[in-house]
């Protein structure tokens, strides 16, 4: 009788496929990220955790949460509650974990990237690779880049095309240092807030202005609410990258990891290509447009797209802000040579501290 039952167990064990792993598999695995469902974020979690539960046939469900809520709104902290497999995923802004790893301040380096070609340059090449190594160390899985986007300066106030314009102004700036720093270079008052707090402080008043990129941020946010001018300075570029802890990515089935890691690649590039849709040369809009077409957005960015279209049909970020009565500045090369300059020892002070391994690498990358 026993030895019947040991046969039947090992049958069951070797021809059903998924069934020793499924017993160490969470019923649901957190996920989370620092803005409302309603910006390109939550589009880009929750086309990846749709596409990862249809491709394990419900073994892996992940559930996205936004708005920090796991960290109680502190967006700084979000690395070392997945190094400890306190949250299990992240899809998360290199400005949020930089606090932990030193080498993203290289993407906040004032003025650094021209334009996408050299974004994409670096964040495919030489030193990308090398951050996503480093992060690799630190008890964690990275699989690949999306993107929040330049960020941007919004304010109440007045418009800003030179650095003078600057002065004074109280901007709200992400808590890491190195916004602090490019802030002060500008004679510019710049208050530490977590996002959690950032909206009602736009509603009240309490600071004149803020950055974050257009797409990803401003429009979904309804800015022109708060603000009435801004700027595209393009100061700073702020990548997404999807991190999952270490032990429980390496609990998965080696199908299963090839699943979760192909999945990820994809819904961070549709996230990067929804956040740039308007804004590059027309490849984002391209490769969009396709899937809302054959249907493989899975409705994210069609819905998106209604939530801000023009008049006459078509999705144009600047164009949009204009309608809602904004003031657009978009600098010239000679008036962001100005911002670059006075905004030099930011550099001289962050290199070393990101690595003038990294910084090196990402300047043979743009050549
Ligand atoms: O807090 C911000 O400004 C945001 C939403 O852009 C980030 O998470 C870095």
């Amino acid at each position: 009788m026993v030895k019947k039952f040991l046969i039947l167990v090992l049958v069951l064990v070797f021809l059903v496929p998924g069934s020793v792993a499924l017993a160490d598999y969470k019923s649901e695995y957190s996920l989370t990220y620092n803005v409302s469902p309603a910006f390109p974020w939550g589009m880009g979690v929750e086309y990846f955790a749709d596409i990862v539960r249809d491709r394990t046939d419900g073994r892996i469900n992940i559930r996205g949460y936004g708005g920090s809520t796991l960290a109680a709104g502190q967006q700084t902290m979000i690395f070392p509650l997945v190094t400890t497999g306190a949250i299990d995923f992240a899809f998360e802004s290199t400005i949020n974990l930089s606090p932990q790893v030193r080498e993203f301040n290289l993407f906040s380096l004032p003025f650094f990237f021209e334009d996408y070609n050299a974004v994409d340059a670096v964040l495919n090449g030489e030193a990308g690779q090398m951050i996503l190594d480093k992060v690799e160390t630190m008890g964690v899985y990275a699989f690949g880049w999306g993107e929040n986007g330049f960020r941007e300066i919004t304010n109440s106030r007045r418009s800003i095309a030179t650095p003078q314009d600057m002065g004074g102004l109280k901007y709200r700036v992400v808590g890491s240092s190195i916004f602090i720093d490019l802030f002060r270079e500008l004679r510019a008052n710049p208050l530490t807030m977590n996002w959690a707090e950032a909206t009602t402080a736009f509603q009240q008043g309490v600071v004149d202005g803020q950055e974050n990129p257009t797409v990803c941020v401003l429009i979904p946010l309804r800015i022109w609410e708060f603000h009435e001018y801004i700027t595209l300075w393009g100061a700073t570029l702020d990548p997404i990258v999807l991190i999952v802890n270490e032990r429980i990515f390496n609990s998965f089935t080696p199908e299963d990891q090839e699943i979760v890691a192909e999945a990820a690649a994809e819904a961070l590039y549709f996230q990067k290509m929804l956040t740039r849709y308007g804004l590059d040369d027309g490849t984002a809009q391209e490769f969009i447009d396709a899937k809302i077409a054959d249907g493989s957005d899975l409705g994210y960015a069609k819905n998106f797209l209604e939530t801000w279209k023009l008049e006459d049909g078509t999705n144009d970020p600047i164009r949009f802000l204009e309608s809602q009565g904004m003031h657009v500045t978009v600098l010239t090369s000679e008036q962001k040579a100005a911002f670059r300059e006075i905004t030099q020892p930011v550099y001289n002070k962050w290199i070393s501290r990101i690595g003038l391994d990294v910084y090196e690498a990402a300047l043979r990358d743009m050549e």
